[in-house]
């Protein structure tokens, strides 16, 4: 039976819960999500001034994707790593900002934990003040407690991920978390510090009419998913396209709203843009949590075996009934 919490409840509350539901809890998930807590706080004070700081526009330098740096996405990678290496409730990090992962370091315990996050997405969408945020997943190591990370521990496939989570920083601050079962939205309360229960027990309806993706893009898709999109807009259903070009902030929306999102194989990005290990793994458990489903467009997406922690994959995320329809359509 599924713990049905009221609106209100502090995150703080909703992890003391949870971990009391848990017999075998050693406490070191609890420390972990109030780690993230305490990193999501930081950061989203830091997005929201980010204009009065001087902390807009790029640092000039590349990150592994090839991508121009934003001083924040540092900022975002430095305040979730250093939150979560000292107390001892992961054995490794992995980042879309790092080349390789980072293991907790030798003075600190190696805990149970492989924490896997896109620090800041949609970076590019600083400077314009448009909504971004912090995607993670986590995953329960495979080796033993205490000892280095191993390769097994970080390249896990998607069915292992035990729970994940995002942060949109928009209007306002929201922390989205998947666990047992059940997906919960906490908004913050910048002016006491604390995340509150806003959207308890998010579910999706089977089905939706809005759809998310860059249309720029149509004349390099598979001929199959124009006529999809084609086929909505014609359907006299009503279909309405919303894109934000911020992958958490289309997300969210559409997890609150309901709706689908694409981001398909293109010329300029074969494999697909969005990233397997801290996107896409993180949002498929959280959209089939809620009860939709997440594909690369012929397999589940939490079926992928990872390649590298980078790989990247194509997405098709939202309703149940649309990503059917949509897989249907690509077959
Ligand atoms: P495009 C942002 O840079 C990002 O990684 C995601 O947040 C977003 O969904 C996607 O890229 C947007 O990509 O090609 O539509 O600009």
């Amino acid at each position: 039976m599924l713990r049905q919490f009221e609106e209100g409840t502090t995150l703080d509350r909703f992890i003391f819960e949870t971990t009391k539901s848990h017999a075998d809890a050693t406490g070191q998930f609890a420390t972990l999500l109030k780690q993230v807590s305490l990193a999501a706080r930081l950061v989203s004070s830091r997005v929201n001034r980010a204009g009065l700081a001087g902390m807009l526009g790029g640092t000039g330098e590349m990150n592994v994707q090839g991508e121009f740096v934003q001083k924040l996405d540092i900022y975002a990678n430095d305040t979730f790593k250093s939150a979560l290496e000292h107390p001892g409730v992961c054995c490794a990090i992995c980042s879309e900002e790092d080349e390789e992962a980072t293991l907790t370091p030798d003075r600190f315990h190696s805990g149970k934990y492989v924490f896997c996050m896109d620090p800041l997405d949609g970076s590019s969408n600083i400077d314009v003040n448009a909504t971004i945020g912090t995607i993670f997943g986590i995953f329960s190591r495979k080796s033993e407690e205490g000892t280095p990370a191993t390769k097994e521990d970080i390249l896990q496939t998607g069915s292992e991920v035990v729970a994940a989570g995002y942060i949109v920083y928009g209007s306002g601050t929201v922390l989205v978390l998947a666990v047992d079962g059940q997906v919960n939205g906490f908004t913050l309360d910048p002016v006491v510090g604390e995340f509150f229960l806003s959207h308890p027990d998010i579910r999706l309806a089977p089905n939706a009419l809005t759809y998310s993706t860059n249309e720029a893009y149509a004349y390099s898709w598979e001929p199959k998913l124009r006529d999809y999109i084609d086929g909505l807009k014609q359907s006299g259903q009503g279909w309405r396209a919303r894109y934000i070009g911020s992958l958490v902030a289309d997300f969210h929306r559409n997890l609150i709203k309901g709706g689908i999102f694409l981001y398909p194989a293109t010329k300029k990005a074969p494999e697909g843009k969005l990233r397997l290990m801290y996107e896409a793994f993180p949002l498929a458990y959280i959209v089939e949590t809620a009860g939709g489903a997440a594909t690369n467009g012929h397999q589940r997406i939490l079926d992928i075996e990872p390649e590298s922690v980078h790989a990247r994959t194509p997405l098709f995320i939202g309703n149940a009934e649309n990503v059917a329809d949509l897989e249907a359509a690509l077959a």
